[in-house]
């Protein structure tokens, strides 16, 4: 009673006083001159990779150099799809860390992301997808992933809503499921990264962007910003959609090219969907938020450009495939549209690992799929930084892999065309 009380109290004290008595979450420190480390960019990746640094290497001299808000960029435009179903064991290993890392995120942290792990199906609509799915499924067990083939059956018994009709263009013939996926709220892993990271000692520096790299002698020396020169040993860029601009600051060319990619959530509705639905044939996915949003979205748009909008018949493809697979939401008006600029590399995987400028490392190219891997590139991103040499689970994905040959191709399981 005392307690509910205190909390009645404080809310009319809070209502009232304009958010005064509020404490800040984290910091807003001016930029030192010299740090251990900086990070560059103020996503989910940048502020995962300096929890990590200073929680698991001690590095606590680090600062999250954020050209505008944290959480501004994909992290706060993407539709939350969490799963580590990926074909090849180096790009299943990597997510399915990641996946376990989400699993203790909340309690990690101390601050609630809303990890839901309410699955993800990835549906087959032809004999072709449904032998992808069984040889994925195979793949995904072989590596200790949790995955399932399921039939129409299973799958409309779960999902009363959805469409496994035969006599559609696209009929259900099963689908994938990782009942361990779901989705996380995406405001709350940067929130909640940035106040860890921020008790450790991490400054975290927004409005502060990047216009140049300093190089000595082949090693980077520290970074121009609008606030002033920083300098320091260590540099990481995690810039997602601009890797490419922050690469040509250090005379680097990386083989990425920068797309938008679209979202776009309907009116509230009850609940109806208590699941996430993805299809690469007819090309769209969907589930539902807990405010009871539908939140939809489907590939990139074609084109190369860093205007975060996309064009108008991509929206109307993604409405056709969700109309498809369910009908009844054909009744269901849309609210908001957005886009945000995703880099996509040529095999649809990461790139993270030193670069031939000692000292500078880049983690980019997660293309439509990086949400997933948050904390898991993070966690790696830190190590490859604070040993100057990569983890055993991002080794595979150095940038060299591109002149070896050694490529692994994703663009099945990245289930997002590009
Ligand atoms: P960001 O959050 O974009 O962070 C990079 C930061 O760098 C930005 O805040 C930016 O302002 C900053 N920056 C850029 N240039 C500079 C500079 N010069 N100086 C300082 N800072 C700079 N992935 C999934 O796994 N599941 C999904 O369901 C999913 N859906 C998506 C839907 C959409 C519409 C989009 C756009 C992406 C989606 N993704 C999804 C991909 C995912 O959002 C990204 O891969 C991931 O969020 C990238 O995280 P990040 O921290 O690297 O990038
Ligand atoms: O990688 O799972 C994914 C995804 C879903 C939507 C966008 N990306």
């Amino acid at each position: 009673m005392t307690r509910q009380k205190y909390s009645i109290f404080s809310l009319l004290r809070n209502a009232v006083s304009r958010n005064e008595n509020w404490q800040q979450a984290w910091r807003s420190p001016a930029p030192r001159k010299k740090y251990d480390a900086l990070i560059v960019g103020g996503g989910g990746h940048g502020l995962a990779t300096a929890y990590y640094l200073a929680k698991e290497h001690g590095m606590r001299n680090v600062a999250v150099l954020e050209k505008g808000w944290i959480g501004g960029g994909n992290t706060g435009r993407n539709t939350t799809i969490v799963r580590s179903n990926y074909l090849w064991t180096e790009a299943a290993l990597l997510y399915e860390k990641s996946l376990k890392l989400w699993e203790g995120l909340s309690r990690d942290l101390n601050y609630n992301v809303m990890f839901s792990q309410r699955g993800v199906y990835n549906l087959g609509h032809s004999l072709q997808d449904m032998r992808d799915i069984e040889r994925r499924v195979g793949a995904n067990r072989l590596d200790g992933i949790d995955a399932e083939v399921v039939t129409p059956e299973q799958i409309k018994a779960a999902i009363p809503m959805i469409n496994t009709s035969p006599r559609v263009r696209y009929p259900i013939l099963g689908a994938s499921l990782q009942r361990r996926g779901g989705v996380a709220r995406h405001d709350a892993v940067a929130w909640g990264f940035a106040r860890a990271a921020d008790a450790l000692g991490v400054d975290i520096i927004q409005q502060c962007e990047v216009t140049g790299i300093y190089r000595d002698h082949g090693r980077v020396t520290g970074v121009e910003t609008r606030r002033g020169r920083i300098e320091a040993d260590r540099v990481g860029v995690v810039v997602a959609g601009h890797a490419s601009v922050l690469a040509g600051m250090a005379g680097l060319r990386l083989p990425l090219e920068s797309h938008p990619l679209q979202a776009y959530v309907s009116e509230p509705l009850k609940p109806v969907l208590d699941t996430v639905v993805m299809s690469g044939a007819v090309h769209g996915y969907i589930s539902q938020s807990d405010k009871g949003e539908l939140v939809i979205g489907a590939g990139i748009d074609a084109y190369n450009g860093y205007g975060q909008r996309g064009s108008f018949h991509t929206i109307e493809h993604a409405m056709q495939a969700i109309i498809e697979l369910f009908p009844a939401f054909s009744r269901v008006r849309m609210l908001r549209q957005w886009g945000g600029i995703v880099d996509v590399s040529p095999d649809a995987c990461p790139i993270i690992g030193k670069t031939p400028v000692q000292g500078l490392y880049f983690n980019c190219g997660w293309g439509t799929g990086g949400f997933k891997a948050t904390p898991g590139s993070g966690w790696a991103f830190a190590h490859t930084i604070a040993r100057d040499e990569p983890h055993d689970l991002n080794a595979p994905f150095s940038l060299e892999r591109f002149t070896t040959g050694a490529l692994i191709d994703e663009h099945g399981a990245a289930a997002v065309a590009h």
